[in-house]
């Protein structure tokens, strides 16, 4: 049995895990979350927990039940069996791939590759490894390019790609292009086809050959010329993932893959230097940086770094191991003063640190919040690593607020503006509230042997992954 993992079935005599009470509401609301799911929109992508009905988001295409593959891990790991069994027939008998539909590229990798190949490695059960190699094939075609950069939308019927109309000069974007390597690499391991692997390690070489200002990744990269668009540089969104997957790609391969520990190391040493600072009132944060010049705004996904740096702690050269985890400390606080300073507690899509402001989002548009993942994710990390009882005082306090205030009667909704309590719903359920929000606040309250860091790695949407020495992993030997 993998290490930190419960077994698909309990055995004779065990008794049923019992955690403290939060622990345990962490279950409740994800009974909740799914429930209401399989009452209203059964078998499609998200729910509309307002109105009672399915929601489509046109990232997924035709692909129907990202709710169902997104959740699967949660359902196994909080150990919700009935759901789970009901879950994987519903993939069995339902999850087709045959569909003329143009799909995320990005979207589809972490939430369904990545949710199959959670599923797969936790359960042992077949379909779901078939599924994701399934679904891996389809994908293949994006990477027809001039530079093998993959294109970021592709009809997975045709095989036909392009680039979002929004994106500078036609550029492939490079959170998106930059977070396939995880999920890729598995599929490499589990279908014993090369390509996989190849096709992302590809994406490093071309990255490797660039010149970088001021050694920063731009967000934007032409898949024809190879050369990047516009000089935006964000370590939130356009930019997050990519620096994530530098780092779990090292520690996935147990430490061996040196690119990827060098290319993380000194991105953050330029993200340091260029976007790192501190406010007046002491608040540590990370610009946004365009062309040169700083916009002194920090997004939600952006929290996600305080983790990340934490994590990376470990390695850190020049006995910087201390710093790392300082920094994510100062990032977790940043993100809850975030948090702490609107009427309900929740965090706004972004805020800023200018105008007179700290840690407050300013634009009406702004103060929304989706039911986002990113700072209760940085509290896990670093609860796991410092053990500083803050950190689950502070998810607890996001349990409140989730309760209070997203909480309805068919689900959970996200909020329009969390400065304002008459609060109004935006009536979806992100399937990412399953598989991230609820699965890190549970292992928040958990025991650090359940999902133990040295054998697992989180894909972006949290759905775990076994490193090298826990799976007999050999690729790339
Ligand atoms: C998730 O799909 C992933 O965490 C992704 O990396 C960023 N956005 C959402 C959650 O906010």
């Amino acid at each position: 049995m993998t290490p930190g993992i419960p077994s698909p079935a309990l055995p004779p005599g065990r008794k049923e895990q019992r955690g403290p009470r939060q622990h345990r509401s962490c279950c409740c609301m994800m009974k909740h979350a799914w429930d209401n799911y399989k009452r209203y929109a059964w078998g499609l992508n998200e729910l509309k927990p307002i109105s009672k009905q399915g929601h489509s988001s046109n990232l997924f295409g035709n692909i129907q039940g990202a709710t169902i593959v997104d959740a699967l891990d949660t359902l196994y790991i909080m150990e919700m069996k009935e759901e789970f069994k009901e879950a994987k027939e519903w993939v069995e008998k339902n999850l087709d791939f045959n569909v003329n539909a143009e799909i995320s590229v990005f979207e589809v990798n972490i939430r369904f590759v990545g949710g199959l190949l959670s599923a797969y490695y936790l359960s042992g059960e077949e379909i779901f490894r078939k599924k994701a190699v399934e679904l891996g094939e389809k994908l293949l075609p994006a990477f027809n390019t001039p530079t093998g950069i993959p294109w970021a939308l592709l009809n997975i019927k045709s095989g036909i790609g392009r680039n979002w109309p929004w994106a500078s000069g036609g550029s492939s974007i490079l959170a998106e292009f930059g977070t396939l390597h995880l999920e890729f690499i598995h599929l490499s391991h589990l279908s014993g086809n090369p390509l996989f692997a190849e096709k992302v390690m590809n994406i490093r070489k071309v990255l490797n050959r660039l010149d970088k200002p001021e050694g920063l990744y731009p967000n934007y990269l032409n898949p024809s010329s190879g050369q990047w668009g516009q000089h935006h540089v964000s370590i939130g969104g356009l930019g997050d993932s990519f620096y994530e997957y530098l780092l779990k790609a090292w520690l996935m391969s147990g430490k061996t893959d040196e690119e990827g520990r060098k290319m993380y190391y000194d991105a953050v040493q330029a993200i340091e230097t260029h976007l790192i600072r501190k406010s007046s009132g002491g608040l540590t944060y990370i610009a946004e940086w365009k062309g040169g010049l700083l916009e002194h705004k920090m997004g939600h996904l952006t929290c996600f770094a305080g983790g990340m740096f934490a994590l990376g702690a470990d390695g850190a050269p020049n006995d910087k191991t201390g710093h790392h985890i300082e920094l994510g400390a100062e990032i977790a606080r940043t993100c809850h003063e975030s948090y702490d300073r609107t009427s309900m507690k929740l965090g706004p899509e972004a805020f800023r640190f200018d105008g007179g402001v700290e840690a407050i989002a300013t634009r009406q548009n702004e103060k929304y919040y989706i039911l986002r993942p990113e700072v209760i994710e940085t509290y896990m990390y670093m609860w796991r690593l410092t053990h500083d009882p803050k950190y689950r005082q502070w998810g607890w306090e996001a349990v409140e607020a989730l309760e209070k205030y997203c909480r309805v009667d068919g689900g959970y909704s996200g909020i329009r503006d969390v400065y304002n309590n008459h609060q109004s719903h935006d009536d979806v359920q992100q399937s990412f509230f399953l598989s991230e929000t609820l699965k890190y606040l549970y292992l928040l309250f958990s025991e650090d042997d359940l999902l133990p860091f040295e054998h697992w790695v989180f894909n972006t949407e949290a759905h775990p992954l076994p490193g090298r020495q826990s799976c007999a992993f050999t690729l790339g030997d």
